[in-house]
C-alpha cells in the first residue's frame, strides 16, 4: 500500500488517540453472554474439547512446576492465565495448518493431540524425545502435528511463518500458518521484517500476539508507548483485531474469521489477545520482585477457564461432577506419565551431533571424540551411560 493522499492546509499531527482499536468481548467476567454480543457458532463437541484442553494445561503446568521444584525437571514455563488465548485460537484452525509458536503455547500442542508421554519425553530429555535431548525443556515440536520446533531466540518464528505461508499459498492447498508470539517479541527486528514481508508478499498467515502485560520483568508500560500491538499491523497494511484474551468465545470467533480472511485474501492477519501472564515468566523467575499480589488478584478474578466453565454450566453442557472427575483423571494421567517416562534412558550419545550436517564438520567431530575420551577417562563425572555399545560405535561412525 503506498501512502494515501489526504491533503490538509495546516499542520495537523495524527495522534495515537485518533486510532482506537476496539476490543472484541463476548462473555463477561462471570461467563455470561454480554448484551449485544453475538455468540459464535460452536458445537458442543468443540466446546468440550476446548474446555478440557484448557483444564489439562492448567494441571500440567501446576504439576510440572512442582516437578521442577522437586528437581525432576531442570526448567519449565507455564501458560497459566492465557489458556483461552491459545486454545481459543488454535481451535479456529485446521489440523493441516502449520503452527509456529514462541514457547508459552503448549496448549495448542495439546489441542493437536500431543500426549502426556510426549510432553514428558521432551521435558525429561529421554530417548523418546523428538529433539533427542539436544534442547532445554519446553522446546517442543512435532512434524506429525504440524507444530514447528520452538526456538529460544525471540521472534525468529515470525519471518519464518511468513515464508512458510508463502509456500502454502504456492502449493495451492487450503492451508495457512498460525504464528504465536508475545508483545515483548514484537520489539524485535524480526517482528517488523516478518510483518512487512507477509504483507507485501500476500502470505496467508495469522499472527496471534499474546499481549500478557510482561516481557519477563518488564511491564508493557516500559516496552512501548503506543496502543499495544494491533495498530502496528495497521501500519503494515494488515487487517488487525484486538480481543479479550480471557474470553474464549471472543478469541475463537476472531480466530475463525482471521483464518477465513487470510485464505480468502491471501493476506496476513493480526489477532491481539489481551490477557495476563498469571504465573512467573519461568521456573527461574520470581515475580514478587517486580509486581504486587494485588495486581495478580485482579486478573485471577478474570480466570479464562472459570469463565468458560460457567458458560458451559449455563448451557447444560457440563457439570461440577464432570469437572471434578476430569481434573482427577488428568492429574493421574500426568503423574503416571511423569513416573513412567522418567525411568527411560537418556538419548544415545551417538546422536549428539547428527541430523544437521550430512557429514559433521571436522571441528565438531573433534569435540565429539574429545568428549567420548573424557567420558572414558572420568566416567564418574557423567550420568551412567546405559548405551555403552553406542558409545563404542560412536567413536568410529564418522570415519
Ligand atoms: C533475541 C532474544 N532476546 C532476548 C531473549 C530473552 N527473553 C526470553 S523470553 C523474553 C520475554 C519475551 O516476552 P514476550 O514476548 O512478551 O512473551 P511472554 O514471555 O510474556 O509470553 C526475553 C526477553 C531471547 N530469548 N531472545
Amino acid at each position: 500500500m503506498t501512502a494515501k493522499a489526504n491533503v490538509i492546509g495546516v499542520p495537523r499531527f495524527t495522534e495515537i488517540t485518533d486510532l482506537t482499536i476496539p476490543t472484541l468481548s463476548i462473555l463477561d467476567a462471570e461467563g455470561k453472554l454480554r448484551k449485544d454480543a453475538h455468540e459464535p457458532l460452536i458445537n458442543k463437541a468443540t466446546a468440550m474439547k476446548i474446555y478440557q484442553d484448557m483444564a489439562y494445561i492448567r494441571i500440567l503446568d501446576e504439576r510440572m512446576v512442582a516437578a521442577q521444584r522437586q528437581g525432576r525437571l531442570s526448567f519449565y514455563l507455564t501458560c497459566t492465565g492465557e489458556e483461552a488465548s491459545v486454545v481459543g485460537s488454535i481451535a479456529g484452525f485446521k489440523s493441516h495448518d502449520m503452527v509456529m509458536s514462541q514457547y508459552r503455547e503448549q496448549a495448542a500442542l495439546r489441542y493437536r493431540g500431543f500426549s502426556s508421554e510426549q510432553f514428558m519425553n521432551q521435558l525429561l530429555s529421554n530417548d523418546l524425545d523428538f529433539g533427542k535431548g539436544r534442547q532445554m525443556p519446553i522446546h517442543y515440536g512435532s512434524r506429525e502435528l504440524n507444530y514447528m520446533t520452538i526456538s529460544s531466540t525471540l521472534a525468529t518464528q515470525i519471518p519464518q511463518a511468513a515464508g512458510y505461508a508463502y509456500g502454502q499459498k504456492l502449493s495451492g492447498k487450503d492451508a495457512c500458518t498460525i504464528c504465536y508470539f508475545g508483545e515483548g517479541a514484537a520489539s524485535e527486528g524480526d517482528f517488523h521484517a516478518g510483518l512487512n514481508m507477509a504483507a507485501v508478499s500476500n502470505c496467508p498467515v495469522v499472527f496471534v500476539v499474546r499481549n500478557n502485560g510482561y516481557a519477563i520483568s518488564t511491564p508493557t508500560s516500559e516496552q512501548f508507548s503506543g496502543d499495544g500491538i494491533a495498530p502496528r499491523g495497521i501500519g503494515y497494511g494488515i487487517s488487525s483485531i484486538r480481543v479479550d484474551g480471557n474470553d474464549i468465545l471472543a478469541v475463537y470467533a476472531a480466530s475463525v474469521e482471521a483464518r477465513k480472511l487470510a485464505l480468502e485474501k491471501n493476506a496476513p492477519v493480526i489477532v491481539e489477545t489481551m490477557s495476563y501472564r498469571l504465573g512467573a515468566h519461568s521456573t527461574s523467575d520470581d515475580p514478587t520482585n517486580y509486581r504486587s499480589s494485588a495486581e495478580e488478584d485482579v486478573w485471577r478474578k478474570k480466570d479464562p477457564i472459570l469463565r468458560m466453565k460457567n458458560w458451559m454450566l449455563d448451557k447444560g453442557w457440563w457439570s461440577d461432577q464432570q469437572d471434578h472427575q476430569l481434573k482427577a483423571q488428568y492429574k493421574k494421567e500426568i503423574l503416571d506419565a511423569l513416573k513412567s517416562q522418567e525411568k527411560r534412558p537418556s538419548p544415545s550419545i551417538s546422536e549428539l551431533i547428527t541430523d544437521v550436517y550430512k557429514t559433521p564438520p571436522a571441528h565438531l567431530q573433534k569435540q565429539y571424540k574429545d568428549l567420548l575420551s573424557h567420558i572414558d577417562k572420568y566416567p564418574d563425572h557423567y550420568l551412567p551411560n546405559p548405551n555403552k555399545v553406542d558409545h563404542q560405535t560412536a567413536l568410529t561412525q564418522f570415519n
